[in-house]
């Protein structure tokens, strides 16, 4: 059966998208790319994927997304390599290539003349009126001859005095509108921005005497230690800590916990996969890293990730906490360490079961509850990406695959075990979600909700939607493998979507990652 597919890849700096049916014509694949880099019959296209590798435009073109982008690259045709140039070259008695690269050059300037003119020349225009109205309206530079008085002429003002700057005219909305509509990815500077915005909207500057200038430099070093890998990488670490922010609202924590445990709260959320080299710890275990080395096995990364923060702090000119108490600086530590090491999911039942168990009698004046209480929520928000809109979390599922597939590729090739739930020939998208979702998120965020019963509809609600598309994906899945393999599918349909086998995998799944 053919499936649409969609390639996302960048040209000329431009993001790009194509999509047709797996079964198209090679031919008509290389004209929609031919297309989107404007290229000519004769250009010659090459395609790259993030490895920098050439590969092949063709129907079989592997399926990526955004952040795995591949790169279009157009070489101009030479004429004297094509037949038809050098006839004409000889007839003519003059090197085409010349005039046709120059031509090439001049439509490319053209192109980018007039796309960027519009933004110049209303900025230019934009600027020259404010002036002239500033000169004009301003009484004591009225000895340039140009002031003019709001009533000059007639009694009352004009309502449209301030037409000419003031009014946004129709394409400068309609490009605004154009760039809203189709949000771009934030910029890293951008999300460095908003953490430092949530540090002063949860009032910590003040509370905690942080300088900005010292905060920049710590959102600055947490940004360089994140590696540049598919999932566990700085735009995960802006999720988790987002998250974190809109449950502290949303659940009021400040009014129920000191402000201390709250900055410890969202400093471990930024700070919980620092330096994540992208290979889980059961590989960190299985081929004797320097890292399971150093921990002896104990959640290696976890402890890492904690390391390096506490190793970025040390330098005053980073370190947000330089004017608390000693006191105080070691409370954050304890509490830093117990949340970022919370975060192994080897230790998944461990913590949700000690929360199960002091849920009944739940206290706030109680330091044992509180502790587990901001284990489970860093917890939640780390594994949260389902609670976010389906056009968000969807991609996100296809980076952390993507890195699972990279560490399962690395697994064989080294001869070490490999995760059955990271193996690309074993497991597919929905059937891995779905037994997640099922299992493993419900179950905690149930469990939060029940402490904060108005968290359910904006973290329970969506993570039901999903598991309800993913099981719907799950169910198309199977019914394309049973065509395919021609075997009877009535006993396929309606089969329940409780699967006590599936419950069983995730389990085991989930404490492989056991030291
Ligand atoms: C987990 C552990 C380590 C890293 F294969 C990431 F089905 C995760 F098990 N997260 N974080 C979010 C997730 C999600 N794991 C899964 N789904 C998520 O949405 C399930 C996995 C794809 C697999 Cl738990
Ligand atoms: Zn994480």
């Amino acid at each position: 059966m053919a499936t649409t597919k969609i390639i996302y890849f960048v040209v000329d700096g431009r993001p790009e998208q194509a999509e047709f049916p797996s079964d198209c014509p090679a031919q008509d694949v290389k004209e929609v790319f031919r297309a989107a880099a404007e290229a000519g019959p004769y250009d010659i296209l090459k395609l790259y994927n993030t490895k920098g590798n050439m590969i092949n435009i063709s129907p079989k073109l592997e399926s990526n997304i955004r952040q795995t982008q591949y790169k279009l690259e157009v070489v101009a045709a030479d004429c004297k390599t094509n037949s038809l140039g050098s006839e004409l070259a000889a007839a003519l008695g003059f090197d085409l290539s010349a005039m046709e690269k120059r031509l090439q050059a001049l439509e490319k300037k053209i192109l980018v003349d007039s796309a960027d003119m519009p933004s110049v020349m209303y900025e230019m225009r934009n600027r020259v009126e404010s002036f002239r109205d500033k000169l004009e309206s301003v009484e004591h530079l009225s000895w340039l001859g140009l002031f003019k008085e709001l009533t000059e002429g007639t009694n009352k003002p004009s309502p449209f005095y301030h037409k000419r700057s003031l009014r946004k005219t129709k394409e400068e909305c309609q490009q605004v509108m154009e760039n809203y509509l189709h949000m771009r990815q934030w910029e890293d500077a951008e999300i460095m921005v908003l953490l430092q915005l949530m540090y002063i909207d949860l009032d910590f500057m003040s509370k905690f005497n942080i300088e900005i200038e010292v905060l920049q430099q710590f959102l600055f070093e947490v940004y360089r230690h994140y590696n540049n890998i598919p999932f566990h990488n700085f735009k995960h670490c802006f999720c988790v800590t987002q998250m974190m922010y809109g449950l502290i609202w949303l659940t009021d924590l400040q009014n129920k916990m000191d402000d201390i445990d709250i900055l410890t709260m969202l400093t471990s959320a930024i700070c919980h996969d620092l330096d994540h080299p992208g290979y889980n710890n059961a590989y960190q275990i299985n081929a004797r890293t320097e890292l399971a080395l150093r921990y002896n096995d104990i959640s290696p990364l976890e402890n890492h990730h904690c390391s390096v923060a506490f190793k970025i702090l040390e330098k005053s000119d980073n370190n947000i906490f330089r004017n608390l108490t000693t006191e105080q600086f070691k409370r954050i530590r304890e509490g830093m360490i117990k949340c970022v090491l919370a975060t192994d999911m080897a230790r998944h039942n461990e913590i949700l079961n000690q929360f199960r168990s002091i849920m009944p009698v739940f206290d706030f004046n109680n330091k044992k509850h509180k502790d587990v209480l901001t284990m489970i929520i860093i917890k939640v928000s780390d594994i949260s990406n389902e609670a976010r809109p389906m056009d968000v979390a969807e991609p996100w599922l296809d980076c952390l695959l993507q890195e699972f597939f990279n560490q399962s590729d690395m697994e064989k090739l080294e001869g070490l075990p490999v995760s059955p739930f990271m193996d690309r020939d074993k497991v597919t998208k929905p059937s891995s979600q779905t037994g997640f979702i099922r299992f493993v998120l419900l179950p905690l965020f149930i469990e939060l909700a029940n402490l904060f019963p108005n968290l359910e509809q904006h973290i329970i609600d969506p993570v039901r939607k999903a598991l309800d598309y993913y099981t719907e994906m799950e169910n198309a899945l199977e019914m394309e493998k049973l065509n395919r393999t021609g075997s009877s599918q009535s006993d396929k349909i309606g089969k329940p979507v409780e699967n006590q086998e599936e419950s069983k995998r995730v389990q085991i799944q989930l404490s492989q990652t056991k030291p």
